[in-house]
């Protein structure tokens, strides 16, 4: 790559933001200076992007995701181009602040959590390494909405997150696709932004569609004055790509995701079938050069769609299409839950989308026959129908129509295996397998904590652990050498008191970096159990009251999450602990002792000051329903120490770190799918200082307007008639939990021991780099070549 010196940065700076904005340096506003230096490093990138645009002769794979969440693009690209020195002291030569102008950008929030930000890791990993990999997906208007507290309760705002424009994407009109439903055509138009790897010559691309009209507006009804109504299509075709995952409590919300799950994922295959035929004779050979992964069920309509237009557009026959598709689909599941495997009532579908429902038929009744043939049981091929019971089961023929399936952690593999998925498993064993997650050493460690960064450089001799995350077991043993151990201390310390310092602003609560940084950031779900951790808070709250102080660790609590805006249980807990925080902060009693606080509007570029900060990683979910968690592995990496149930990835991380250096706790997931007649009420009653906890739901201690708390009370200790009482095994791992915090504060008062457990966790996390995750996918599932450059 062509760098560039630091006069010339100066100078191509200034210049686009004559010709961009007319405005001179001094008069420029900010986000203008922000642009208009993104618009230079896209200059600087243009040549190798359009090479390795052009080139895609070799095989190559595509992730279709409907979530890619990016955070910030700014300081990761230049970090990747190594010109982040150059820009930041060029900028300070013309008397400007990097830090602001990073500050102006806008994450690119495209995603809801683990999902979305492992896929934005893979996109990382796979460039640096030179693989030939591209994304597809949506260019939402509106990313996951940015959430606020009021009156002690989540509320949700748009996320405008295009406001000051998109200088790292550039539309491409001339690709654009035309998409049809049943009843309406929109044009799918897309946006490339480039994925630049780290100290790497390849550039791959993430293209993200947005929906937009055939027709911008209908100039007859505007000029008799039906304003409104001439809008009415361009309106109707924008909603499209509007926002992420809209309600889908009715009707209209349910197709509306259904048309972005096909909008998306018809406009991928046109464009690859378009690509493979520019260079190809014939689609025969397809799968020989394609490999297209589905990430969890929103792309599946994929498999159908890449039928039709094989078939009907290019007049393949079916049988062969589907042979086709078959060898280049993989899929990989993300979760367990059942809200997420997603099912589509027939009638919805059909009236949608009809072609594609019937190309499904078509599948589904091909898979019976197959099956016949094979001789598996009448039952297990009803089981594993694609069409059954009226609706549509978007994994079945996700799996159908894949040559793999993988989980994203060994023990989540095997419970696919031996449960969720045990009847596909027994005709179809051989597409099963296991790609363990992970993180890009580069944003979660390099540039959220440079000073680790350097120390391990420093202490390793040589930074090759940035592309190969394994060399960091080369400081093994390093915890026992003072030195090295005191500058680990004081990072930690340094973080925490910046961490410290961005709370103190952003949410007006100070925070003792002397005391234990207890933190649980992720998604708000039940089965996360966020809810646990906030009884055990009000546990201690209590033991303060009673004055049992003596031995007592100062801690903080921190949480970070955002709800679904429909999910009234979980907004149900986010206020419980907002009330909570308040009363315990604002409580004298409990002064130099107990902080709690919930971070407002947790995303990647918060969390990024949160990893390495924290003294204790939260993993608390109930065993067996996290299929990975990944950030278990940002936490591990930053060197902190697990507090956790055998869950996930969390099995592994142990199995790297070893069980003395992580605090583990609760059922296994083998105890938990054996527990039969579970009485959580035998738990309520006669576990130590639960009952007390339990009922400051609904005892007049917090305020319960519209009743959810008391609905949360009673869910865990009454059968409410279409679920047994407490779903998540909170009241049977309660006792657990509070051994492993008793545990936890106790170790930290030795804090040379602590740190050396940090420090043994830190070098462990090798295996969690998503290079490795990337590499397994390539050798196992997409066998792809790196490009040579
Ligand atoms: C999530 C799981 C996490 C996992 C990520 C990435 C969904 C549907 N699933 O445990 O809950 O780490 O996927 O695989 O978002």
């Amino acid at each position: 790559m062509n760098l560039l010196s630091k006069d010339e940065i100066i100078f191509n700076l200034k210049n686009t933001l004559k010709s961009d904005y007319a405005v001179s340096l001094d008069h420029a506003e900010n986000f203008e200076i922000y642009n208009s230096l993104v618009k230079v490093v896209m200059r600087l990138i243009a040549p190798n992007w359009e090479d390795d645009s052009q080139e895609r002769f070799g095989r190559t794979a595509y992730y279709l995701s409907s979530e890619y969440l990016m955070g910030r693009l700014m300081s990761n690209n230049l970090t990747n181009l190594g010109i982040e020195k150059e820009i930041r002291d060029s900028l300070e030569e013309i008397g400007l602040d990097y830090n602001e102008l990073e500050n102006i950008e806008f994450d690119a929030g495209l995603g809801s959590g683990g999902l979305g930000r492992l896929a934005a890791c893979f996109l990382d990993s796979a460039a640096t390494h030179h693989y030939p990999l591209h994304g597809y997906g949506i260019r939402y208007e509106y990313g996951i909405f940015k959430q606020e507290f009021k009156d002690d309760q989540q509320i949700e705002k748009a996320d405008n997150w295009l406001r000051y424009g998109e200088p790292w994407s550039i539309r491409r009109e001339s690709d654009r696709k035309l998409i049809d439903f049943s009843d309406q055509s929109v044009y799918a138009v897309p946006y490339d932004y480039p994925i630049i790897g780290y100290d790497s010559k390849v550039i791959n691309t993430l293209r993200l569609w947005r929906s937009e009209p055939i027709e911008e507006f209908n100039f007859g009804l505007f000029n008799e004055q039906h304003y409104d109504m001439a809008m009415q299509e361009k309106n109707r075709a924008e909603d499209i790509s509007r926002v992420l995952y809209p309600n889908d409590s009715r009707r209209e919300g349910k197709i509306l995701r259904l048309k972005q799950q096909y909008f998306f994922t018809s406009a991928s295959i046109q464009d690859l079938v378009e690509k493979h035929l520019n260079k190809h004779e014939s689609l025969d050979n397809f799968c020989k050069y394609n490999s297209l992964q589905l990430n969890d069920t929103h792309p599946a309509v994929g498999v159908a769609e890449l039928l039709r237009v094989f078939c009907d557009v290019h007049g393949m026959e079916m049988d062969k299409a589907l042979e086709i598709a078959q060898r280049s689909f993989n899929y990989t599941n993300h979760t367990i839950m059942n809200e997420a495997l997603e099912k589509w009532e027939i009638d919805l579908y059909k009236e949608i989308l009809p072609r594609n429902f019937q190309i499904i038929q078509w599948i589904d009744a091909k898979r019976r026959k197959e099956m016949e043939e094979l001789k598996v049981e009448a039952e297990l091929i009803e089981s594993t129908a694609i069409i059954k019971d009226g609706l549509i089961h978007m994994a079945h023929l996700a799996l159908y129509g894949s040559d793999k399936l993988n989980g994203v952690a060994q023990l989540h593999s095997n419970i696919l295996k031996d449960r969720v998925l045990n009847d596909w498993y027994r005709v179809y064993p051989d597409k099963f397998t296991n790609v363990t997650n992970g993180i890009t050493q580069r944003r979660w460690l390099l540039l959220s904590n440079p000073e680790l960064s350097s120390l391990i450089t420093r202490n390793l001799g040589h930074d090759q652990w940035i592309k190969n995350l394994e060399m960091i077991s080369g400081l093994r043993g390093m915890e026992e050498d003072p030195g090295f151990l005191q500058e680990f201390k004081t990072i930690k310390r340094l973080k925490k008191i910046q961490l410290a310092k961005e709370i103190e602003e952003k949410e007006g609560v100070i925070i003792d970096p002397n005391s234990l940084f207890d933190i649980q950031i992720k998604r708000l779900h039940e089965y996360k159990r966020q809810l646990l951790s906030a009884l055990h808070i009000m546990d201690l709250y209590y033991q303060i009251k009673d004055g049992n102080t003596e031995d007592f660790t100062p801690r903080t609590f921190i949480f970070g999450a955002k709800s679904a805006p429909g999910y009234r249980r979980a907004k149900g807990i986010i206020s419980y602990i907002l009330q909570m925080a308040r009363l315990i902060n604002e409580d004298p009693d409990t002064k130099g002792l107990l902080k709690v606080v919930f971070v407002t509007n947790y995303n990647v570029s918060y969390a990024q000051k949160l990893f390495p900060a924290a003294d204790i990683s939260e993993q608390i979910s109930t065993a067996g329903k996290e299929a990975s968690g990944t950030g278990n592995m940002k936490f591990m990496l930053n060197g902190a120490v697990t507090l956790g149930t055998m869950d996930g990835a969390t099995v592994e991380i142990v199995e790297e770190a070893g069980l003395d250096n992580n605090i583990i706790f609760g059922l296994s997931a083998q105890e938990i799918a054996d527990m039969k007649d579970y009485n959580p009420y035998h738990y309520y009653e006669t576990t130590p200082g639960l009952k007390r906890v339990v009922d400051s739901l609904i005892d007049g201690t917090f305020n319960d307007k519209d009743g959810v708390l008391r609905e949360i009370h009673d869910s865990l200790i009454h059968n409410n008639g279409w679920e047994g009482p407490d779903q998540y095994f909170i009241l049977a791992d309660y006792a657990g939990y509070r051994e492993a915090q008793k545990i936890a504060s106790r170790l930290y008062k030795d804090q040379d021991e602590f740190a050396k457990m940090a420090i043994r966790n830190m070098y462990s996390a090798g295996k969690f780099s998503s290079d490795r995750s990337v590499k397994d996918y390539v050798e196992n599932i997409w066998h792809i070549d790196s490009l040579t450059r």
